[in-house]
C-alpha cells in the first residue's frame, strides 16, 4: 500500500497549516464529525449489531468516515473507529450499551492484569487498516486524512474503571496506590499505540491525532509521568519512522501544561479545548506550533447570534496565525446540521486582514 500522493502535499490547506504556513481562512474539521448528529450516520449505524462491530466493518466504517466529507466538504476526514479498540486488542473486550457509553471488565488491582493478553494483537485491528485503504481512494484530492489513537493515560482510565466516569477517580487512585504496576500498563499502551499508529500510516493516513481527553484531571507531576512522557515517546518514534507524517496532540484540560509540548520537535499542532485562554495560546503555543480548536460544542448546538459571536472571537484571536478551526471537544449528537453549515460559512467567509 502507498500513501495518497496523487495530489502534492502543498495543495491541501490542512497540511499546509501543519507544515507551518498560516492560511487566509483557517482549514476546518470537527472532532466526532462522523457521528450521531448526521441522519445518514444513524441510518448506517442501525444496520450494525453493535458499535464495535461497526468499527470493525470496513465497508460501514469507511462510509461513516466519508459521510461528513460529502455533506460538508471539511478539509480533513477522520478515520471512523474508537480509542477503545486498543484494549480490545490487548484482550479486554469492549461493548457499548445504547446511550450509556463503553463497558469493559474493570481492572481493580494489578492481579487483574493477568486477564490481558501477553502480546498486543495488531492483527485484531486489521479491519481498521482496510477501512483506511478504502477511504484513501475515495477522498477528494484536497482533503487530508487523519488517523488517531487515545493517549495511554486516557485509554488506561477506561481500562481501569471499565466505563466512563466524571473524574477518572479509579485510574487516578490506582496510579497512586500501585505506581510501578500502573507504569507497566502505560508502557504497554505506549508500545501498542506506536504499532497501531504506524500501521494506520502504512495504510494511508497523513496525519495522526493523539486524544488525551482526560489529561486535565492530573496534578502537574502526574501529568508529566502519565500524559506528557508517553505522548512524547509515541510522537518521537512515529516521527523517526514516518518523517512525512504530521502529529496533533489534544491534551484536553491541560491548561498552561500544554506549553510543555511547544519545544517538542516531533509534534506539529496542539489541540485547544473549550476553556483554553486564546490570547495566552496565541503567545505561548502558536508561535511554535499550529493550534487547533476550540469552539464550545454548546455554542454550535445553540446556533444563531451566539454561534456567530463565538466563532468570530476565535477567528480574531487565533485565526490569523497557524490555526485549524475545530471544536474544543466532540460535536454533540443533538446538533442540527444547519448549524454546522452556518459554521462552515462563517469560517470560510472570514479572511485574515493581517
Ligand atoms: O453508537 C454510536 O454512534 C456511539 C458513539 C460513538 C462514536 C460516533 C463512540 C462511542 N465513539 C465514536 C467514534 C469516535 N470516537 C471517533 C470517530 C471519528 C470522529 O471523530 O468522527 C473518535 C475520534 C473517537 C474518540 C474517542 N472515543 C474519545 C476521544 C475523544 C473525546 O471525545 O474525548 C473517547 C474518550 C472515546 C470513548 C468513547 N467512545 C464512545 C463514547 C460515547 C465514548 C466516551 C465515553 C465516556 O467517557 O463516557
Amino acid at each position: 500500500m502507498t500513501m495518497n500522493t496523487d495530489m502534492p502535499i502543498h495543495s491541501k490547506p490542512f497540511l499546509k497549516v501543519l507544515a507551518g504556513t498560516a492560511q487566509a481562512s483557517p482549514p476546518i474539521w470537527l472532532m466526532r464529525q462522523a457521528g450521531r448528529y448526521l441522519p445518514e450516520y444513524r441510518q448506517l449505524r442501525a444496520k450494525s449489531p453493535s458499535f464495535m462491530n461497526f468499527c470493525f466493518n470496513p465497508k460501514a466504517a469507511s462510509e461513516a468516515t466519508l459521510q461528513p466529507i460529502r455533506r460538508f466538504g471539511f478539509d480533513a476526514a477522520i478515520l471512523f473507529s474508537d480509542i477503545l479498540v486498543i484494549p480490545e486488542a490487548l484482550g479486554q473486550p469492549v461493548s457499548f450499551e445504547t446511550g450509556e457509553g463503553p463497558r469493559l471488565e474493570p481492572l481493580n488491582s494489578p492481579e487483574d492484569f493477568a486477564r490481558l493478553n501477553e502480546e498486543f494483537d495488531l492483527s485484531r485491528l486489521s479491519p481498521v487498516f482496510e477501512t483506511i485503504d478504502r477511504v484513501k481512494t475515495a477522498l477528494p484530492a484536497e482533503t487530508a486524512f487523519i488517523g488517531f489513537c487515545g493517549a495511554p493515560w486516557t485509554v488506561a482510565t477506561y481500562m481501569i474503571a471499565g466505563r466512563g466516569t466524571p473524574d477518572q477517580k479509579p485510574a487516578r487512585m490506582f496510579a497512586y496506590r500501585w505506581e510501578a504496576e500502573f507504569s507497566g500498563l502505560i508502557d504497554r499502551l505506549t508500545a501498542a499505540s506506536i504499532e497501531y499508529l504506524s500501521a494506520q500510516i502504512k495504510a494511508g493516513v497523513e496525519v495522526v491525532q493523539i486524544f488525551d481527553s482526560w489529561a486535565g484531571v492530573l496534578p502537574e507531576a502526574e501529568f508529566e509521568k502519565w500524559s506528557y512522557k508517553p505522548i512524547v515517546s509515541i510522537s518521537r518514534t512515529i516521527r523517526s519512522r514516518h518523517p512525512q507524517v504530521r502529529i496533533i496532540v489534544f491534551p484536553r484540560g491541560a491548561g498552561s501544561l500544554a506549553s510543555r509540548f511547544v519545544s517538542e520537535a516531533s509534534i506539529d499542532a496542539i489541540g485547544l479545548d473549550t476553556a483554553s485562554d486564546l490570547d495566552w495560546s496565541a503567545k505561548n503555543l502558536q508561535t511554535e506550533k499550529a493550534t487547533q480548536g476550540n469552539l464550545d460544542p454548546l455554542a454550535l448546538l445553540t446556533g444563531g447570534a451566539a454561534l456567530e459571536k463565538q466563532v468570530l472571537a476565535i477567528l480574531e484571536r487565533v485565526g490569523g496565525g497557524r490555526h485549524i478551526f475545530n471544536l474544543g471537544h466532540g460535536i454533540l449528537p443533538e446538533t442540527p446540521v444547519e448549524h454546522v453549515e452556518m459554521l462552515l460559512k462563517l469560517v470560510r467567509d472570514w479572511r485574515n486582514q493581517g
